[in-house]
């Protein structure tokens, strides 16, 4: 039985899906494609099986070839990131977050994070989520040159005591100096948290400096750069282990998700792999000839330039808001996103700003050339976002070059 002669009504919701995917640019920064043997194991018989426990201690019966599994995610998260200890479980990465706080704080403890509009995540502190009302965040901010402040950091520490120090960001383009933060960590007695959902895959791909040897605790999602499944993951000091299996499961999640378990060890074996070390530096070759095109154009780049897969760009000297330009791009068949800029003095659900990344295009098999060409259509459409003519016609050429890099040419769901 298909899902065509079962549900055709959702079979063809998936069939349109599929037809978006492959017919345009996919350029939310923390989206990507996976592999055809991921979407398999996420399909596979393992979602049909609870296992509360980790492997070797559970709850259930049946276990034995899960516990395999889980066994191969570990073992390949701890070889690709040098980690001493990792738990697979977490569902994604703001249960990944709370996780990782409740393993080492107490309720109205105090923790440095980045304010959401400089790059940090929902996660971080915003006063819109339950962990807000739990711990006591205070937020920092980049400097004028886009850098991490971190003499207001290390300032900002020492006032506050902080238990925990928090870095790694969802629309920060720049490099963290791990070692500059760990030290005034160090200075106050607070622990490090490291959140790498992000650029995990360009830190794995050897791309970007891995703060797991450095830092007590890193979080991460399992899809964005790292291109698994939607998921989560924490790594952390042998020291803490204890704590963070036990805030996961039972503190907050009940059965783990065993096909995604599949799935991610599957990721992180392909992304163990040297070709995926070549992905990583054309996603940031990628992103840097779309900022040095999109510049010349008359864009202003946040954070002055990027060092990893994704840019943050003030659309507002063209004329346009974050949400007209995401409207005019998705006209164009390009997918990105509105977002907030550092200190927008625009509302979230209309910003200044726009956000996009290269680690699906790069997928593809996408290279500099192909970049040149999206950068001016980007500022065709931008320009032309009131114009459906002018739109329909980038995205028809849009979706000649979408179809030149083929992707799941074996799928089809209306079979
Ligand atoms: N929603 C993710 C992103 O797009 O960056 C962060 O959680």
């Amino acid at each position: 039985m298909t899902i065509s002669s079962q549900d055709p009504a959702v079979a063809a919701s998936l069939e349109r899906e599929l037809t978006r995917e492959k017919d345009g640019l996919e350029m939310i920064p923390s989206e990507n494609f996976v592999s055809e043997a991921v979407l398999e194991a996420l399909g596979s018989v393992t979602t049909n099986k609870y296992a509360e426990g980790y492997p070797g201690k559970r709850y259930y019966g049946g276990c034995q070839f899960v516990d395999e599994i889980e066994t191969l995610a570990i073992e390949r998260a701890k070889l690709l990131f040098g980690a001493e200890h990792v738990n697979v479980q977490p569902l994604s990465g703001a249960p990944a977050n709370l996780a990782a706080y409740s393993a080492v704080l107490k309720p109205g403890d105090t923790v440095l994070g980045m304010d959401l509009s400089h790059g940090g995540h929902l996660t971080h502190g915003h006063p819109v989520t339950f962990m807000a009302g739990i711990y006591t965040f205070i937020r920092y901010k980049t400097a004028t040159d886009g850098s991490l402040d971190y003499d207001n950091l290390r300032a900002m520490a020492l006032e506050h005591k902080p238990k925990l120090i928090l870095v790694g960001y969802s629309a920060y383009s720049r490099e963290i100096d791990y070692a500059k933060v760990k030290a005034i960590a160090d200075e106050v007695g607070a622990l490090t948290m490291a959140d790498i959902a992000h650029i995990a895959g360009l830190i794995a791909g050897g791309e970007m400096i891995n703060p797991v040897p450095l830092f007590d605790l890193v979080t991460t999602t399992t899809h964005k750069t790292l291109r698994g499944p939607r998921g989560g993951m924490i790594m952390c000091k042998a020291a803490l282990a204890k704590a963070v299996d036990k805030a996961v499961f039972p503190g907050l999640q009940g059965g783990p998700h065993m096909n995604v378990i599949a799935a991610k060890a599957i990721a992180f074996g392909e992304a163990l792999k040297p070709e995926f070390k070549e992905y990583a530096r054309q996603i940031k070759l990628n992103a840097k000839v779309l900022e040095e095109e999109l510049k010349k154009t008359g864009f202003r780049i946040m954070f002055g330039h990027t060092e990893n897969h994704l840019l943050l760009i003030d659309v507002t000297g063209k004329g346009v808001t974050g949400k007209e330009a995401q409207l005019a791009l998705d006209a164009a068949g390009i997918t990105v996103n509105k977002n907030a800029i550092p200190d927008d003095p625009r509302g979230p659900m209309d910003p200044s700003g726009i956000r996009l990344g290269t680690p699906a295009l790069t997928t593809r098999g996408m290279k500099e050339a192909e970049m040149r060409q999206i950068a001016v259509w980007i500022d065709r459409a931008i320009t032309a976002h009131a114009d459906p003519a002018a739109l329909a016609a980038i995205h028809a050429e849009v979706t000649e070059l979408a179809r030149r890099f083929p992707i799941y040419q074996e799928l089809n769901y209306q079979k």
